[in-house]
């Protein structure tokens, strides 16, 4: 359970130095866009920090959320910053089952009433509670009922923050999102189908940290991690300059590492952190291996014309004009219709009101 250890306890209980400790604040404050002088702040509040009471609610979702945090980070810091959470609840990871689990979920509950952080993946069916229950409560009564006593809510992937595959056309399922429904608690949404790992841990970190919800773009997304479009921050965005676009997959272009804009890259309407952080420790991201971006991290991305499909057909304005694409904050070449929906985003000022359906008319 919660508050039994500080977190400079169990890191020191598992061999972590004070060197490696205060090079991770550092590393901490660089992820969290935050000033070098911020790291002494981040150092003492993590040496003091206890472990904050966690549960975490799995609905409509395929689990790859969860293999993305869980795969990643062993034996890293970040994968120790995940023990150092006190989970208590974790359908997938918990030990428990049956009964007992549910009580681990009403005892933490119980314990931590006003404090625990809540963390929902996938989204959550409004059509008929019977399509997805847990222990015979449907997804939608236990998100009410565990949102009551929590502090604030952590929407982990598309499908919790936006909907996700579920909430794809048509829909059948009903599929909402954790803030089409609870509207009273901050909730940060941290999507990605699934999102990075380290921007997991990093939101937990700044929780822990500090104490506070990071600062919020207006689709509740931490602007730490996705201020910036894939686009601007590509190394082939050069190429793209340059007009110089792959046509096929097995092209000279593709072979030479050209822009796969044409090919249905997404980057320019997808706000990540993947052309930066990247995947697997840093290895590589979609882009790097050789396909263009889905756009996982955006709202209704699985309806957005195909994966395969191009955003529009770029053309010589637009390539080589970067000083106006920068201007219309939206990357260059977008369709009309993109430039419109991406501009709507940017300008939700509450995330809370956000609602995949009030992208509907942009469809
Ligand atoms: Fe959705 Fe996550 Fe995609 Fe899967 O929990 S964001 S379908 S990676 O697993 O919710």
């Amino acid at each position: 359970m919660a508050n039994d250890k500080s977190l400079i306890e169990i890191l020191k209980s598992r061999g972590v130095s004070r060197r490696a400790f205060l090079k991770f604040c550092t590393t901490t404050a660089s992820m969290m866009a935050l000033p070098p002088s911020m790291v002494p702040a981040i150092a003492s509040a993590m040496e003091n920090a206890r472990r904050p009471s966690v549960i975490w609610l799995s609905f409509q979702e395929c689990t790859g959320c969860t293999e993305s945090l869980t795969r990643s980070h062993t034996p890293t810091v970040e994968g120790l910053i995940f023990d150092a959470i006190s989970l208590d609840y974790h359908h997938t990871l918990q030990a428990a089952s049956g009964d007992a689990a549910e009580h681990a979920r009403e005892e933490a509950m119980k314990e931590n009433y006003g404090s625990y952080l809540l963390v929902v993946d996938g989204s959550i069916p409004l059509d008929n509670p019977g399509y997805s229950t847990i222990a015979g409560i449907s997804n939608l009564d236990m998100l009410k009922e565990t949102a009551k006593g929590a502090a604030a809510i952590i929407s982990v992937g598309s499908c919790a923050a936006f909907g996700g595959l579920p909430h794809a056309n048509p829909n059948p399922t009903g599929a909402a999102s954790v803030a089409d429904i609870i509207k009273d608690k901050p909730i940060i949404n941290v999507p990605g189908c699934p999102p990075i790992p380290v921007v997991i841990t990093g939101v937990f970190l700044h929780y822990l940290t500090l104490g506070t919800i990071p600062e919020l773009d207006g689709l509740g997304r931490p602007k730490a991690f996705y201020g910036q479009n894939i686009h601007d921050r590509c190394y082939r965005r050069p190429f793209y300059e340059r007009g110089q676009f792959a046509e096929t997959f097995d092209d000279e272009g593709a072979r030479a590492g050209w822009c796969l804009y044409k090919l249905g890259c997404k980057g320019p309407i997808t706000y990540n952190a993947c052309a930066t952080m990247k995947w697997n420790q840093g290895t590589s991201f979609p882009i790097e291996s050789g396909h263009g971006c889905l756009g996982c991290s955006e709202p209704r991305f699985w309806d957005m014309g195909g994966f395969y499909t191009a955003l529009s057909e770029p053309t010589l304005d637009v390539t080589r004009a970067v000083g106006v694409a920068a201007a219309v904050g939206a990357g260059a070449g977008l369709a009309v219709g993109a430039v419109n929906q991406i501009k709507k985003k940017r300008a939700q000022s509450n995330h809370e009101t956000v609602s995949v359906d009030d992208y509907k008319e942009d469809a």
